[in-house]
């Protein structure tokens, strides 16, 4: 194959919009998939395992595959389990970091009334107010099969639900004769709770509404296909979810001093994941863009998933740009909104104080993505579709929920009761401001 290298500037209208309108894809199996997710709701077991017949062209015995991760666990390669376990530790490590500690913290009383001199007047009443967080109860991940495995996803959906304290924490997976054996290890590892062998909408479903083997949870999260996606914005409502995840993406943002292989390798590696990931590099520098965009369509011919790679590659949602500066690459930066933002240049610090839309971040020649896919600790399971604009990916926060907690003494109240009995006469609602003045023995409101 042969990669052009296009200007950022000379994009058109539709070559823009292809790069910076990338969905999730989900439209088109909207119809089909609340179909199935409301056979799953309504029929329980019955239709998962239609589903895996039909879809997966599985007959599925035990829905319920909890007991094979400890076996496969012991199974495995030595070198495989170990690796398993390096990377749960950092990915643990990381988002044991994460964990918010509740507070509680007195507030000095600002004294509002109309005869107070100044703004700055306090006195001596006790506001206390806090914060505390409480992990949710019941998740559920959903972990990719199909052509490739997914262990890794097991360790980035588990570890930080089980960092934030979730007691019942629910791995699906769809099945396979059988499912594989490093997912599974990977499961016993993660510590998760519970391992179900269903896929697809069908697994959203049982996992958002309970069948007589699925324990119905709070939250679904992981990434999925687009079946999976368009269930999760199916059954959003009824349950939390992440967030909707479509095809990888990896913006790598070069200056000259940028190794171009690394570049490509950076790119090819995402590419891998689906013919149409979204893999993008943008430089100023216009050698350097010919040497990325040679040495990314060379790997890509040598890769073994090569089909899938050239696909992802000369799609149009991928290419190598020219910039006419660094400014301009940031901008671009900016408006794509990366899953995964690598920036390969002298001044990563100073162009990163530049950008605030990315999934996760990876700075200098030593830190390829994969690094983060697999093993230094950071979530993958990350906004792509340019959620980077508005949310985060996967981290404790995602499990947890918090709560505001107050104290007010007696002088406190006083302080307060003008503000509140005002904007509660404001608003019309009286009674919200008789309970403040019953307390203070000041019944003159009383009937108003
Ligand atoms: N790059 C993928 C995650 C992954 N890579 C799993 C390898 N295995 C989406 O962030
Ligand atoms: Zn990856």
């Amino acid at each position: 194959m042969n990669l052009d290298v296009r200007e950022v500037a000379e994009l058109s209208p539709d070559e823009r919009a292809s790069l910076f309108e990338r969905d999730a894809g989900v439209a088109d199996v909207r119809g089909d998939v609340r179909d199935i997710v409301s056979r799953v709701r309504e029929e329980g077991d019955v239709a998962v395992r239609e589903f895996c017949r039909e879809f997966d062209g599985v007959e599925v015995g035990n829905i319920d595959v909890t007991d094979a991760a400890e076996r496969a666990f012991d199974e495995i390669d030595d070198d495989v389990r170990e690796a398993i376990e390096t990377a749960a530790e950092n990915v643990r490590e990381f988002h044991e970091r994460q964990m918010p500690e509740d507070w509680r913290e007195s507030f000095e009383s600002r004294v509002s009334d109309a005869n107070a001199t100044s703004e700055e007047q306090r006195s001596s009443g006790s506001r206390e107010l806090g914060r505390r967080f409480r992990p949710l109860e019941r998740v559920g991940v959903y972990v990719p099969g199909g052509t490739a495995a997914y262990p890794s996803s097991v360790l980035m959906g588990v570890i930080p639900a089980k960092v934030a304290g979730v007691e019942h924490v629910a791995v699906a997976t769809p099945p396979a004769e059988p499912i594989h054996p490093v997912t599974l290890a990977a499961v016993h590892v993660a510590d998760a709770d519970a391992v179900y062998s269903v896929g697809g909408a069908q697994a959203v479903s049982a996992l958002a509404y309970g069948t007589e083997t699925v324990k119905a949870v709070q939250k679904v999260v992981g990434p999925g296909n687009r079946w999976v996606t368009a269930a999760k914005a199916e059954v959003r409502g009824d349950v939390d979810i992440d967030f909707l995840a479509g095809p990888s993406e990896i913006l790598v943002v070069a200056d000259e001093t940028a190794n171009p292989e690394y570049v490509a390798a950076d790119l090819v590696a995402q590419a891998e994941h689906d013919p149409n990931a979204s893999v993008v590099a943008v430089t100023a520098d216009a050698e350097l863009a010919a040497e990325i965009a040679d040495a990314a369509a060379a790997r890509a011919a040598d890769a073994e998933r090569a089909d899938v790679v050239e696909d992802a590659l000369s799609n149009d949602a991928s290419g190598v740009l020219l910039a006419r500066s660094m400014s301009e690459a940031v901008l671009f930066a900016e408006e794509y909104a990366a899953e995964h933002l690598s920036i390969q240049a002298d001044d990563d610090e100073a162009l990163l104080d530049r950008i605030s839309n990315a999934g996760s971040v990876f700075l200098g020649p030593y830190t390829p993505v994969a690094a983060g896919d697999y093993a230094s600790g950071t979530n993958h399971v990350l906004p792509t579709s340019g959620g980077a604009k508005r949310y985060g990916g996967l981290s404790v926060d995602t499990f947890l929920r918090s709560s505001t907690v107050q104290r007010l003494d007696e002088d406190a109240l006083s302080d307060l009761s003008p503000t509140i009995t005002t904007l509660a006469e404001a608003e019309g609602l009286g009674a919200h401001a008789e309970s403040v003045r019953t307390r203070l023995g000041d019944d003159s409101g009383a009937g108003e």
